[in-house]
């Protein structure tokens, strides 16, 4: 689209400690101010205590250190001596976590302040910080105590933090950064940016996750730097035994999060930050997009070749076309005459339809959104107090002010008409905030900021998350507390309580796949599970088979959906001919065999705090080579997948963790701990079952209740000694899960060479509807002479494929096959 060429690509370029000196010393000999420089903690002196917190001075700048939880310890740095307000967008409301104990000890050369699982050292000599384990082993410290820098322009300080970073230690983490999956040897900043066909190792992108895990010999930590300004990492990059991370204004504010095991990193950053709710199971389905599907009759063309085709999908989108002169919650007549009946005969051919909406609101007097919004001062002034104002779609726009609680209120009654319209999910766009020509707003904007206040620097990071939080709160108050479903392209940390997020605008090209893979990861590590890519590829043009190995990688992408920009040929899963939509229909009813899986493995997202993209590094990550894997990865516990990321790739080598893996096409075992080279024709892919899981699976469907489930398969994989699987089921659209009202299967599979034993246990107040398990065993490696169901004996029968299965009732306590 020519439009395109309106915007104009954000700078990326990355001030340094450095070249931040050149900018802003403005040193005055004539009066007598201080000249800036950096300034470092002298010798702490003296402290306080106050309850879980203890302050700690030099005599003029203070530091406090406040005990979350055994392993979770807070940092701040207040320069003058005075703090901040505490006050932070990333951070859960209803936080609640204590410690079980903690102690000040004080020794010749420092505090230490413990919990029964961290050691906080203040070192006295100069105020450095360290934290270890209970048994004396540093997990991070600093290199040189934390320090500052007076910021003459704006008020406050440049803060900096600088801990020493040894030889083997690897980093992860930083949401949806561009480059390898280890940081190390890199410097990224954090400035959310509309970046329209990003490259590798761009920096900054659409997201700011100021979050990472360390690894070191074998263990791991995490640090948050809550800080929403212009934020800055260094992993070993500028000095290899150093990593720094500083910002531009707010507070030097970090929370050490201990491990040692990644996944317990990743679990307590998800304490701090909370979770995804449970998305509606259709959010899981496979979804179609386009820069634009429109007119209507386009959209009813899409989803009849769905159907006539029989390619399962759940949902359609509506891009910016959709509306009138691109006014939000607006529609445009001529080619969506009448949008309720459009979509309600796309609902009952189980096709939800998602919308479009930027923050943009057009300067237009006749228009009722820009009316109430000017009424009540909504939107977004400069420093001055002008409006401001910028280009987007819509021609002359302002903006609302989403860190004002009033404006988010506001905005989320907006959404009345589309989802009375009978509109399921809403997709926010350009809220980095992303202005034609200019980037964004310029510095000097003000925000409300929760009533903290504060100038576009630091509200900038958090813009796009408080619209997508205003959207999900209308959303699930309009829709009388359905699960609401969005999706967001910019995000600060914590996003994940409100949101789903996509990647934005990709390339359709090798590298960006491989881009992706990375990407999904690092989001699955920084809290946002709920992520997807442009399947395809957003701008430029997939040929058959790049578009068809990212189709396959979707199916393991949290989130998916196939979207590309307006100007590129057809995407549809059967644009590529018959031999490609072949094998692309053959994956998305993959996707939705899964679908309890995948739905369990949401679960365990949001109430055991579970990534569910884990790098291999997180499966085993006392082995050194594993820190450097990122092609393949486990998509919940059970699954490993390594996606196809070559033309013409015939096979591929795929490291094995510790334990037995069934390659999903054939069963065949492969023994773990080592690596394979395993084949990858175009129809096939390499993924691999943990031995010992329970799988369970849906028939294939058109769209997610399309059929009720009258038996539930379970597929069993046999492994040697004990593992466990949990299958998870509601009725995939209310909160009533917060009341219990979800059923929680769990299952203990233990193999010996001549017995395979599985025990269920459940938890939960809710039926389902089916009373039988069907459960198929794979990879038995003994005859089996007798099955018997809590005492009682069973049969096998064959299915319509030959496929020997029992059935056993669903309250079955324990199968012993022998
Ligand atoms: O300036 O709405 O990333 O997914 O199709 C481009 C049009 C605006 C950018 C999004 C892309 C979307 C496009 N949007």
């Amino acid at each position: 689209m020519a439009e395109l060429d309106k915007k104009e690509e954000l700078a990326s370029e990355i001030l340094t400690e450095e070249s931040l000196d050149n900018i802003h010393h403005v040193n005055n000999p004539v009066l007598d101010v201080p000249a800036i420089e950096k300034k470092y903690l002298g010798t702490p002196t003296s402290y306080v205590k106050d309850s879980n917190r203890f302050i700690f001075t030099d005599g003029k700048a203070s530091v406090e250190i406040k005990v979350f939880s055994d392993e979770i310890i807070r940092v701040r740095l207040a320069p003058q001596g005075s703090f901040l307000d505490d006050f932070s967008y990333a951070i859960k409301k209803d936080l609640d976590i204590h410690p079980t104990s903690f102690s000040l000890e004080e020794t010749a050369d420092a505090y230490l302040l413990k919990t029964s699982l961290v050691v906080c050292r203040l070192q006295k000599a100069d105020f450095r910080v360290a934290f270890e384990d209970v048994q004396g082993k540093v997990f991070n410290e600093d290199h040189k105590p934390m320090h500052w820098e007076e910021n003459v322009d704006y008020g406050g300080y440049y803060v900096y933090c600088t801990k020493t970073t040894p030889d083997d230690e690897v980093f992860f983490g930083l949401g949806d950064k561009s480059s390898n999956l280890n940081l190390r040897g890199r410097r990224f900043s954090n400035w959310n940016s509309d970046t329209y066909g990003f490259a590798f190792n761009q920096d900054p992108l659409y997201k700011t996750i100021p979050f990472y895990i360390g690894v070191t010999a074998g263990d791991a930590y995490g640090i948050f730097f809550d800080n929403t300004f212009k934020t800055y990492f260094d992993f070993a990059a500028e000095e290899n035994d150093k990593t720094s991370y500083w910002s531009e204004g707010g507070e030097m504010q970090y929370y050490y999060i201990h491990g040692p095991q990644m996944m317990d990193v990743v679990k307590r950053y998800h304490e701090l930050t909370g979770t995804h709710f449970m998305p509606p199971l259709w959010a899981i389905g496979y979804h179609q997009c386009r820069w634009s599907y429109y007119p209507e009759s386009n959209v009813r063309e899409i989803a009849k070749q769905f159907r006539k085709r029989q390619i399962p999908c759940d949902a359609l989108y509506l891009d910016i076309d959709y509306m009138d002169g691109y006014r939000c919650f607006t529609w445009n007549k001529r080619y969506f005459p009448d949008p309720k009946k459009m979509i309600a005969d796309l609902a009952a051919d189980g096709f939800k339809t998602v919308v479009m909406i930027d923050p943009g609101i057009k300067v237009d007097e006749d228009y009722w959104v820009f009316q109430e919004g000017k009424e009540n001062k909504y939107f977004c002034r400069r420093g001055d107090d002008y409006f401001m104002e910028g280009y987007v779609w819509p021609g002359r726009c302002q903006f609302p002010d989403y860190t004002n609680p009033k404006v988010r209120e506001w905005w989320g009654t907006l959404y009345r008409g589309l989802v009375e319209d009978g509109v399921a999910g809403v997709w926010n766009d350009m809220n980095e905030p992303a202005v034609f020509g200019r980037g964004t707003f310029p510095g000097d904007v003000r925000h409300h900021y929760e009533g903290y206040r504060g100038s576009h620097r630091k509200a900038h990071n958090i813009y796009g998350m408080q619209m997508v939080r205003s959207t999900y709160d209308g959303l699930k108050k309009l829709q009388r507390n359905k699960r609401p479903f969005t999706i967001t392209r910019a995000a600060y940390a914590g996003t994940q309580r409100y949101s789903s997020v996509w990647t934005g605008d990709n390339i359709a090209t090798w590298e960006h796949l491989r881009i992706g893979i990375l990407q999904l990861q690092r989001l699955s590590v920084s809290g946002l599970s709920f992520c997807g890519t442009d399947i395809g590829g957003f701008t430029g043009e997939p040929d058959g088979e790049l578009y068809t190995r990212w189709m396959q990688f979707g199916v393991f992408s949290p989130f998916m959906r196939v979207h590309s920009a307006g100007d590129t040929r057809d995407r549809e899963p059967w644009s590529f001919g018959p031999e490609w939509e072949a094998i692309c229909k053959s994956f998305i009813e993959l996707r939705y065999k899964l679908l309890p899986y995948i739905y369990s493995a949401f679960w365990r997202q949001h109430k055991y705090r579970e990534p569910i993209l884990r790098p291999i590094a997180m499966l085993e990550q006392k082995k050194m080579q594993n820190l450097q894997r990122e092609e393949e990865f486990a998509f919940g516990h059970h699954i490993l997948v390594s996606p196809v990321l070559n033309p013409g790739q015939q096979s591929k080598i795929v490291y094995l963790p510790e334990g037995d893996w069934y390659y999903y096409f054939d069963n065949t075992i492969y023994a773990g701990g080592k690596e394979h080279q395993i084949d990858t024709p175009l129809e096939k892919m390499p993924i691999f079952v943990r031995a010992g899981s329970v799988i369970p699976e849906y028939p294939v469907m058109q769209y997610t209740g399309e059929k009720n489930i009258d038996c539930l398969r379970l597929n069993v994989y046999y492994g040697e000694g004990r593992q466990d699987s949990d299958v998870y089921i509601d009725h995939g659209e209310t909160f009533a899960y917060e009341q219990s009202v979800y059923s929680e299967k769990h299952f203990i599979v233990e193999g010996g060479k001549q017995s395979l034993i599985v025990t269920q246990n459940q938890e939960g107040l809710y039926n389902e509807r089916f009373d039988t398990y069907k459960i198929y065993l794979i990879g038995v490696p003994f005859d089996v002479n007798k099955i018997e169901v809590d005492g009682v004996i069973v049969h096998i029968t064959m299915d319509e494929d030959n496929s020997p299965y029992f059935s056993v009732e669903k309250e079955f306590r324990k199968l012993t096959i022998g």
